[in-house]
């Protein structure tokens, strides 16, 4: 039974109805964000650290498509945004446990034109984000980490000074950026981790073929060749996100720290499970100024939010897309119709890919608390719909290398959509989801995909586990019909 049941035309009226929601992992899927791109959330990631198991990292991407060579003030975190990730360990999809995230921005030398100098008129080179060598560092950023625990804050940070890693303006300004990458992983005490600023953004996809109308350039509509899918080292069409950088804000604390009774627990067992998301707030109130600053003050606001990587732009109506943003994820059944009968498994329908029916009962794994993310869930542990990013602390990671793509799918366990890492092709699992693969692998399960399988500046595979930011003087972006376009040696350049 389609009640959609589609015409081309109808497709097509859908397609502009929904221009910007496709695809896009989240860089600009909603109205009010595409006008507010510092509160912007790209992409929110929780995993298992691969090389500590009884930790957990979460990474919050904000601030889309930045050019590496955007100078002279580059990408400064908004001190007027509040960044916040935030964890559910009760079922109830209310956080228990949030982290937020403040920055502040001193500029050191109003006089010069640029926010970086060096090796250049009596500036040395940038090679340190303080004292010595950190002269031309004239917009420099600093952060506070604060945890609230049960309505109780408590301040991570205090007692040290963070500095948030600046872009990567280039070789002369900044000979060594891999040390200024370096020099901003801080430790806050009790096994936890800190690092923000500019990075590579670690999302790919191929955008351009996404909005043309899912024109892929692998297939008829974007169906992979089984060798060309299960060929996790190379691309077969070029990355639209490469060579652009990301601001990153990465936390790694132990789960204990958060879990409902602090202690670590066994996959099987529903305290293992943690709902995660991460939010961006302003203040209610600006008062703009002059010649003093704008004004912020009063309650905040909540922007953004970012649970799974797929459900507001793949799922929810662009009509609705501002109010899912800015509601609680314990109030997301009144999305519930979009994630019953989503939109885009009609698109796939009409282009001959096999969906499953409706209702999608299946795609309630990503909205409430069942198996197989939750093992020890049963039907009364479910909590309320709600988009959060599960993870089973209790799933051990898997050793980078035998890391898949397809994570969960394929078997890898400790992949999406048991939380999110970097490696995870999320279009194309979030695509053969759409489709109904979690309801009937053979029939529903066409390997849809974009031919982008990897991101081709790398993975990093320890804290941070992001890659340092392109340089602004010599990265480069690539594009279809260009030499070396997947950007990864020996990747396969589609000629259309
Ligand atoms: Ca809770
Ligand atoms: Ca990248
Ligand atoms: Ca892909």
């Amino acid at each position: 039974m389609k009640p959609m049941k589609s015409t081309v035309a109808l497709v097509l009226a859908l397609l502009m109805l929904a221009p910007s929601s496709v695809f896009a992992s989240s860089h600009r899927e909603a109205p009010i964000t595409a006008l507010d791109r510092t509160a912007d959330i790209t992409d929110w990631y929780a995993f298992v650290s691969y090389d500590n198991p009884n930790n957990v990292t979460f990474i919050l991407n904000v601030d889309p498509f930045l050019e590496p060579a955007n100078g002279p003030n580059y990408f400064p975190f908004d001190p007027n945004v509040l960044y916040e990730m935030k964890i559910d360990n009760n079922q109830d999809g209310v956080e228990d446990v949030t982290f937020q995230f403040r920055f502040n921005t001193e500029i050191r030398q109003p006089g010069l034109f640029t926010g970086f100098a060096g090796g250049i008129a009596g500036i040395p080179p940038i090679t340190s984000l303080s004292g010595t060598g950190s002269a031309g560092l004239s917009l420099r950023q600093t952060y506070t980490v604060t945890m609230v625990k049960n309505g109780v804050p408590t301040c991570l940070s205090c007692g040290q000074t963070l500095y948030a890693v600046p872009s990567n303006v280039g070789p002369l300004t900044m000979p060594n950026y891999q040390s200024l990458f370096n020099q901003g992983i801080y430790s806050l005490g009790n096994n936890i981790s800190v690092w923000a600023g500019t990075a590579d953004d670690p999302f790919f996809i191929d955008l351009g073929a996404a909005f043309d109308s899912l024109n892929f350039r692998m297939g008829v509509g974007g169906v992979l060749p089984p060798a060309e899918d299960a060929d996790d080292t190379h691309n077969y069409a070029p990355d639209a996100v490469a060579g652009f950088n990301v601001n990153s804000i990465v936390l790694e604390v132990p789960i204990t720290m958060l879990t409902v009774d602090g202690k670590l627990h066994n996959a099987n067992e529903k305290q293992a499970v943690i709902g995660t998301w991460g939010t961006t707030s302003r203040n209610k109130i600006t008062v703009r100024r002059s010649p003093s600053p704008s004004l912020n003050f009063g309650p905040f606001q909540q922007v953004q939010r970012e649970g799974n990587p797929l459900i507001n732009e793949l799922i929810i109506g662009t009509g609705s897309k501002d109010r899912f943003s800015m509601d609680q994820p314990k109030n997301d059944s009144q999305f519930s119709n979009f994630v019953l009968n989503p939109v885009l498994a009609t698109l796939f329908s009409s282009i001959g890919i096999p969906v499953a029916p409706p209702p999608r009962t299946d795609l309630l794994i990503l909205m409430q608390y069942e198996p197989p993310i939750c093992p020890g869930c049963s039907p009364s542990d479910a909590g309320p719909i709600a988009d959060l990013l599960r993870l089973n602390t209790g799933i051990p990671p898997t050793a980078v290398g035998s890391q898949k793509r397809l994570g969960f799918l394929v078997g890898d366990s400790a992949g999406f959509p048991n939380g999110r890492r970097p490696i995870d092709d999320v279009v194309d699992i979030a695509s053969r989801t759409v489709a109904g693969i979690l309801v009937n692998s053979i029939t529903y399960g066409t390997a849809v995909g974009d031919g982008v399988q990897l991101n081709p500046e790398g993975y990093n595979n320890s804290f941070p586990y992001i890659m340092p930011a392109n340089s602004g003087r010599n990265s480069v972006h690539i594009g279809p019909g260009q030499a070396g376009c997947t950007g990864d040696e020996g990747g396969i350049c589609p000629v259309n």
